[in-house]
Formats: C-alpha cells, structure tokens, sequence
C-alpha cells in the first residue's frame, strides 16, 4: 500500500494569506489602519489597549477586536475605555485567521474609525502562523514570562514589526536579565522597534503612542 501525503496545512495557510490580503484592502480602502497585538495569556494585551484608547482617543476613532476562546471580558473593558468594540470568540481554536476578521470587519462601523486594533487570542505559537491583513504586527512580552522567551519561541519574535515588553514596573521584583532578552530578540528581529513600558505605571507609555499616532497619520491621514 502506498502513502499519499497531502499538504493540508500549506493550502489551508494559502487561503488564509488570500483572504488577508482582502481584507487589507478594504481597511485600506475605507482609510483604517489595523494593528495585531499578539502575546502571551496575561501579558497585558487589553491592559494596553485600554491605556491606548484612553491617551488617543481624543486624537484617532479607535475600534477594537477582541479575539477570545469564550467570554466577552475583554470586549467589555475596551468599550468601557471609550472604543466601539467587537468580540470574536473562536470556540476552541487557539488564534484568529482571515475569516475571523472577514466576518468582524462586515460587523464594524469601518467609516468613522481611523485606528483598529485586533487583540489576538493568547499564546506564543498559533497567532503567529496566520495572517489577518492587518498592516503591523505587534508582539507584548512581559517581565514576569521570563527572559527567555525570545529563544523558546522564536517564530512570533520573527514575524512582528515592533515589541513592547510590559511591565517593567516588576524588574525590581523577578529574575529577568534584559541583556540577556534583547540578545535573543536582536538574533531573531535585528533592529526592532522595542517599547519598554509598564501599564501600570504609565513609564514608557508615551514612546508607544507616538509609535501608533505618527505611523496612522503618516499613512492615512497626512
Ligand atoms: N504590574 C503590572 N501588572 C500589569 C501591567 N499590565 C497589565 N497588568 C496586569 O496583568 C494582568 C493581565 O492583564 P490583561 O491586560 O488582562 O492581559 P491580556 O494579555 O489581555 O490577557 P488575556 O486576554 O487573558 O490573554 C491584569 O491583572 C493586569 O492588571 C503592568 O504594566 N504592570
Ligand atoms: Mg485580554
């Protein structure tokens, strides 16, 4: 009896990359620049989306995704900054892909945004494989991950156009060797725009929303 392989997973990624590509441009038809924030359980994603929505919101319309295995947590606190906010719960699956975000996309009021930010389900590996059309990719890491991260999950450090590493409120508090981390990021991503910050504090916040506000206007607003 012979074997017959058959590449699932590579035509399953090509169809996703076709219709990210779509839905990259409808945003870019309608003028919205969209942001993935991808990161770890707990790393801070919402956290940063809120204190984003709270110090831009008065200068860009911000929409917010939230992508969840259940629950509409998340959805609730980006409404409760000041965003129109969507949840998507993937029922199970361990990231959001192009369909996902074709379907969110139809439910948004798209012509009174400027910016969408798309907080991607929580974890390392997944995320990273499917493209949503979105125009930045954006990982969070945290200081209490450890520092280690850049070297046990190499593939989400390579594939994102800017970091932010939460939390630094905590470096006085865990074993965490910055060296050490940003080594591991500067082999994998050379040169990436890094933003150290804390959520909690409000230190390194302000790099990070200039980061967003030029990059939207620079495109799209002029
Ligand atoms: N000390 C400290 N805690 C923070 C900071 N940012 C977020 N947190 C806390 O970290 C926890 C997780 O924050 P979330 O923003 O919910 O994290 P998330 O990445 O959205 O989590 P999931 O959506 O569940 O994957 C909460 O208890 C936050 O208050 C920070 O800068 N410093
Ligand atoms: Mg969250």
């Amino acid at each position: 009896m012979t074997t017959v392989h058959i590449p699932v997973v590579e035509k399953i990624l090509n169809a996703n990359d076709r219709l990210a590509a779509e839905n990259r441009a409808r945003l870019d038809a309608v003028g919205v620049y969209a942001l993935n924030l991808m990161a770890s359980p707990g790393a801070g994603k919402t956290s940063l989306i809120e204190q984003t929505i709270k110090r831009l919101g008065g200068q860009l319309r911000i929409g917010v995704i939230e992508g969840d295995i259940a629950t509409s947590i998340d959805a609730e606190r980006a409404a409760a900054a000041g965003a129109v906010s969507l949840q998507i719960n993937t029922g199970g699956e361990c990231h959001l892909d192009a369909v996902m975000l074709r379907s969110a996309l139809e439910q948004l009021p798209l012509d009174s945004l400027d910016l969408l930010i798309v907080e991607n389900v929580g974890n390392l590996i997944c995320p990273a494989s499917f493209q949503l059309g979105t125009h930045k990719s954006v990982l969070i890491a945290s200081v209490p991950e450890g520092d280690d991260k850049p070297y046990k999950y190499p593939g989400i450090y390579r594939g994102v156009d800017a970091l932010v590493i939460n939390k630094i409120d905590l470096l006085p508090y865990v074993t965490y060797n910055e060296d050490y981390f940003r080594r591991g990021v500067e082999i994998l991503n050379p040169g990436l725009v890094t933003f150290p910050l804390s959520c909690r504090t409000g230190e390194g916040l302000d790099a990070w929303l200039a980061w967003i506000a030029d990059t939207v206007k620079a495109r799209f607003l002029g």
